[in-house]
């Protein structure tokens, strides 16, 4: 392929209207939402980049397949042929539907946890993860490189574990203390990074010698294997789809939030590699949690549409735009002098906020504070990934510092322009250049867990 004329590799054939506000309304608004945009209604929203998860736009194939689904309650057609997907990619013997990917994570991590003072560790888990891993009894542990917070200097693999801490970790703790072992990937809560193929092969070598399950964390694998081709030796002519199969192959479990690059706008996955009595379990557990096995809260149309963007998501030519189209808007940042995690990852930008804002103290939320002031700037929302997201330590009650304070531009899957990533792009440059104005917030209403997605917040004056 020529790669010099290229554009999006789709057309546009349905349109959703969005609308621009006033400053005034937008101020009002942000305010009654307790200045935290989850609560913001989504009409009054510009450019909506809170989420990657659920919110891309489907293809006509997808569309078409919602046709076919079948709503039986239990052996539904639209379930085998999403199995046989499932299946192909990961080639594990088994396979159930969950609603997203909490729902997978909320049946599978209690049967990892045998008793009291067990961990998880991970490269870095994900926050529904973590509130699992805790709901769960046990305890969750980041073991990511430090180059991972170097956010200035090229690494090609900021996802990977540090695996010399990581058999530490294992050692104090006690092979038998650790639940399982959590490769997200990409790593979402510093920037989407990848994590090497070498490195996962590495992690799984020493989980295997100590026997503990490695588990897939997987809701941006295609992604990860894209960058996989793209920067590691020896993958230039592998197929998306078989270094996919690789990944899969160095773990047992594999949790997918498929609202990401299952591109559709709701499911999850639980594939297990081989081990009977966990799926057994798994398949009893689903039912009060989730639903029957063959749905797990999925209705039958949802399993086609995912079966269908699973597929699409390996497919080179909508990776290579989906990456570029994310550089492209951490370029003009970067190029503007915004700190921006580099190199850029595969679903957002990551803007470092605590060096945008140094004046705010982590637990005053420099990162929401940057936020709410680009939705005033522009009508756009981001999302805070920070220590206002990370919520407090279980045991202390104290609030957590995050070692970065992110504000995250999440770009949808095949659904904005470039148009709208240059609004974007000037919206970020012109909160950038009032910094040192921006003021801290506290809490009005706190919730126990997860506390972002309802929280409360004000103004410190
Ligand atoms: C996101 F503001 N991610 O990134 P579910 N693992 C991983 C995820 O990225 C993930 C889940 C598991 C979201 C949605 C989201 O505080 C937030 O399908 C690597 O969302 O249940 C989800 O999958 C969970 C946004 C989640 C948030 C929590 O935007």
């Amino acid at each position: 392929m020529d790669n010099h004329y290229r554009a999006e590799p789709y057309r546009i054939k349905m349109v959703e209207t969005i609308k621009q506000t006033t400053k005034e309304k937008r101020i009002e608004y942000l305010k009654n939402a307790g200045y935290n945009p989850f609560s913001l209604r989504s009409e009054d929203v510009y450019i909506d980049l809170l989420t990657d998860s659920g919110t891309g736009a489907m293809s006509q194939e997808q569309w078409a397949a919602l046709m076919r689904g079948d709503e039986a309650y239990a052996g539904s057609q639209s379930f085998y042929r999403l199995e046989g997907v499932v299946k192909t990619i990961t080639q594990y013997r088994y396979f159930i539907p969950a609603h997203q990917g909490r729902g997978a994570e909320q049946v599978v991590l209690p049967q990892l946890v045998k008793n009291d003072g067990m961990v998880f560790i991970s490269n870095i888990h994900f926050d529904t993860t973590r509130a699992h891993v805790e709901l769960a009894g046990a305890r969750a542990i980041d073991c990511v490189i430090d180059a991972c917070y170097d956010v200035e200097t090229y690494h090609p693999f900021k996802g990977n574990f540090d695996t010399e801490k990581l058999a530490e970790i294992i050692r104090s703790k006690g092979p038998e203390n650790v639940a399982g072992i959590i490769m997200t990937v990409t790593n979402n809560s510093a920037g989407g990074q990848p994590i090497s193929m070498e490195n996962m092969r590495t992690v799984s070598a020493l989980a295997k010698s100590y026997r503990i399950p490695v588990i897939i964390d997987g809701a941006r694998y295609a992604e990860n294997a894209y960058f996989v081709k793209q920067r590691e030796a020896g993958y230039q002519n592998r197929s998306i789809l078989s270094i996919s199969q690789e990944l899969f192959q160095l773990a047992d479990i594999f949790l997918m939030s498929a609202k990401k690059d299952g591109l559709s706008n709701m499911g999850g996955i639980i594939a297990i590699k081989d081990d009977e009595a966990l799926f057994t379990k798994c398949r009893t557990y689903i039912v009060p949690m989730e639903g029957f096995p063959t749905y797990g809260g999925l209705s039958g149309r949802d399993m086609d549409a995912l079966a269908i963007g699973l597929q699409e998501a390996l497919d080179e030519d909508y990776l290579a735009h989906r990456i570029d189209q994310v550089r492209y808007l951490g370029d003009r940042l970067k190029a503007a002098g915004v700190p921006v995690q580099y190199p850029i990852g595969g679903h957002a930008v990551f803007v470092d906020c605590g060096t945008i804002a140094p004046h705010i103290p982590f637990d005053q939320f420099p990162a929401q504070s940057v936020v709410n002031e680009l939705y005033i700037e522009a009508g756009v929302r981001a999302v805070e990934i920070g220590s206002f997201l990370l919520g407090r330590d279980p045991d202390t009650n104290e609030n957590l510092q995050n070692p970065k304070e992110w504000m995250r531009l999440t770009i949808p899957r095949r659904t904005y322009t470039r148009n709208h990533l240059d609004v974007v792009a000037d919206a970020v440059i012109a909160v950038y250049q009032r910094r040192t104005s921006l003021k801290g917030l506290c809490f009005d209403y706190e919730p126990p867990v997860l506390r972002h997605f309802t929280a409360r917040l004000k103004p410190i004056e």
